[in-house]
């Protein structure tokens, strides 16, 4: 195998739209963080980037919806998202942005040496234009039906459903999402990478020469070659992002595809001087960690203009995983279906370990992946708290009880010692093979198996027992329970920093480099350690279920939404005469009350103009009576009278009622004299 000299390690670029949740930690980031932890520990060249995507549509669509600025969305999500991460203790070396000074010229110079070199063909086409917004739509901008699984919300680029990969032009009945508008066809040109050119390239790389790579990645690359490549249009018609930096092309941009990726360029020039050894040398091992649905663009798109340049490196793995699902359901940040990041840290102050173990032992690294609250706590509570809290918190008390917290020497060696020192020490070499495999999960086993392997030492040599027999064996056994504590804080460091850290300071040690992992002689005796504290408490079950109530509100809310959605048939034709039989005045309440002995029914006083009436209507359970005494409303004054509880109704309110139950009391925009006719 090739020895590297330094490596590179790049995390997908969060699209600065939205916080992050539990589905990208799981996904990219919190095995970026254990493999770069890893390597820092072995004392290895490495450095860690990642920085916000802040182009592109989902960016704009945002802005729109909320009626801000682009810039601030970007602003507001970066911040949230670069707080989240360091406090989940992710660390990269830079959290740059895509908007920055740097990003813009990098992106702008790549471009413009592609183009110079002739590396694109530019072409013309008709494309998805939207009239009434004035916009072409490509990307998110428009929706309609996936022609794979039927989907009715695929997007211009994507099915989030099926996850395949779309163009506009392949969508059924396809519409606006900027105005809902059916779109016409507008002639428009752009640059196109023709990947097609790159295929005998690609499928040397990574078909011939990344064997290895994970299957799931190997697979989705082969099917793309197979399937063959297309030139791929690298700019857009929008006015948010880098723009094309060629005379002619006003109102153009980069696509974000094109932009984003180089974005890991940029961030290492803002982090570095010396960027370029890591960009630029054979010696470098540059990594990809990203989801599934990103797969195409670093294997495939970003190779390509990398080669297209000519002066960069390509990566040497792209371990991406599959999804990670939320009780059952697809994580989503649109339907606000996720654990989001930012209000975890808030909500479980103390416990970012505790999500960090939880996420990398149910990671969806061969196959997509379920998160449920009571998994979480069952792990926290039968693994943190029953396995690697109780063997430290054992280790140490004991230590501190019996030899008021000086450790003592390790004297001669049972078989049985022998025998656990000897499997302990297997532990190191499975621990960096799972690693540098990316298998985090099975790596993850490997650090518990210190706790197990010390719980199961103390459980079996019963020191509390034996100490009242033979105080010296007592003082072998906690010095092994002790330097099994240590080697802890090495084994655990990448996945869970935060207890790693506690444990040190409770042993009163400084970090070990991951050397002396496996070493029985870490601890020297007499070396007085700190206070013991427990590192992880039990959780109990109002705690998991205030967070299953908090996604039941979400999932309602979601179903209530989907319900407004659904709009009923329209009714039988009437004729122009039978519309003009309906007499429709604005009428002003005067007085409102509650029919007594009844739930729905208000009986109100009405000015129509004509007369003063009386008109019960069902509306007790959406108003008060306070809120519409005085308001305009329309009514139908030529309805029959209706006998109802003993009142007569003389007419009727008109309102509007969607399919979740919403109701609405219609009225002119702007008061008019009660009487004006309506129609
Ligand atoms: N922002 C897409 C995503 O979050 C994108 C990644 C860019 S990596 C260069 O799925
Ligand atoms: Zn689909």
């Amino acid at each position: 195998m090739k020895e590297f000299k330094r490596y590179l390690i790049t995390s997908a670029l969060p699209y600065a739209n939205g916080p992050v949740h539990i589905g990208h930690l799981a996904g990219v980031y919190i095995p970026s963080d254990i493999y770069t932890r890893y390597l820092r520990l072995r004392g290895r060249d490495v450095i860690s980037v990642c920085g916000s995507d802040e182009h592109g549509v989902p960016i704009t669509i945002k802005a729109r919806k909320e009626g801000i600025t682009p810039q601030q969305v970007v602003d507001r999500y970066h911040e949230i998202i670069k707080n989240a991460f360091a406090g989940l203790g992710i660390k990269f070396d830079i959290y740059s942005r895509t908007s920055s000074p740097t990003h813009r010229v990098t992106a702008s110079d790549f471009f413009r040496k592609l183009y110079d070199e002739g590396k694109f063909i530019e072409q013309t086409s008709e494309q998805f234009y939207d009239e009434e917004a004035q916009t072409f739509l490509a990307d998110r901008y428009i929706m309609g039906t996936c022609p794979h699984c039927q989907n009715e919300r695929a997007y211009g680029d994507q099915c989030e459903k099926c996850g395949s990969t779309l163009s506009p032009d392949e969508l059924v009945n396809p519409h606006s999402t900027v105005s809902g508008a059916v779109p016409v066809k507008r002639s428009t040109s752009h640059w196109y990478l023709p990947l097609n050119e790159y295929d005998g390239f690609l499928r040397e790389w990574i078909l011939e020469g990344h064997k290895e790579w994970k299957s799931n990645v190997y697979g989705q690359c082969k099917s793309w070659l197979d399937l063959g490549l297309q030139p791929r249009a690298v700019s857009r018609d929008l006015d948010w992002g880098i723009p094309v930096p060629v005379e002619g092309a006003e109102g153009k941009v980069l696509y974000v595809w094109f932009d984003a990726p180089i974005g890991y360029i940029s961030a290492t020039k803002d982090l570095t001087a010396d960027w370029e050894k890591y960009w630029k040398s054979e010696d470098t091992k540059m990594v990809h960690f990203i989801g599934k649905d990103n797969i195409v663009f670093h294997c495939i798109v970003f190779p390509s203009m990398l080669k297209a340049h000519g002066e960069y490196i390509l990566p040497e793995n792209v371990p991406a995983n599959e999804f990670l699902n939320l009780e059952g359901d697809k994580i989503s940040t649109s339907q606000n279906w996720a654990v989001w990041l930012h209000e975890y840290l808030e909500e479980f102050p103390g416990k970012e370990d505790v999500l960090r173990y939880v996420l990398c032992a149910n990671a969806p690294e061969t196959k997509d992946n379920d998160f449920t609250w009571k998994d979480y706590q069952a792990r926290n509570n039968n693994e943190l708290v029953a396995i690697l809290g109780n063997f430290v918190n054992r280790a140490l008390v004991l230590t501190k009880k019996y030899y008021g917290g000086v450790v003592p020497a390790c004297g001669e060696l049972t078989d049985y010692d022998k025998e656990t020192i000897a499997e302990l020490s297997g532990i190191k070499a499975s621990l960096e093979a799972n690693i540098e495999a990316y298998r985090f999960r099975e790596a993850l086993k490997d650090a518990m198996n210190f706790a197990r392997i010390g719980n199961k030492y103390l459980a079996d040599t019963e020191p509390w027992k034996v100490v009242k027999t033979d105080a010296e064996r007592v003082k072998t056994i906690l010095n092994i329970a002790l330097q099994i504590t240590a080697n802890i804080t090495i084994a655990i460091e990448p996945f869970m920093p935060f207890s790693a850290e506690k444990i040190l300071k409770m042993l009163a040690v400084e970090p070990f480099g991951w050397d002396n992992l496996g070493s029985m002689s870490l601890i020297a005796a007499g070396h007085t350690i700190g206070e013991p504290s427990l590192l992880f408490e039990k959780i109990e079950d109002d705690v998991i279920e205030r967070q299953l109530v908090k996604l039941d509100e979400i999932r309602k809310a979601r179903l209530a939404a989907e319900a407004a959605q659904n709009v009923t048939e329209q009714k039988a034709e009437i004729s122009f005469d039978d519309f003009q039989r309906m007499d429709i005045r604005v009428s002003t309440i005067l007085a409102a009350e509650k029919v007594a002995k009844t739930k729905k029914l208000l009986k109100l006083t009405v000015d129509t103009g004509i007369d003063k009436r009386t008109i019960v209507s069902g509306i007790a359970e959406h108003f008060t009576p306070e809120e519409l005494v005085g308001r305009q409303v329309l009514v139908l004054v030529n309805l029959a009278p209706r006998e109802l509880k003993g009142i007569t109704s003389q007419g009727m309110i008109l309102m509007a009622e969607d399919a979740s139950g919403k109701l609405e009391l219609l009225r002119p925009e702007n008061a008019v004299n009660a009487g004006a006719i309506v129609g």
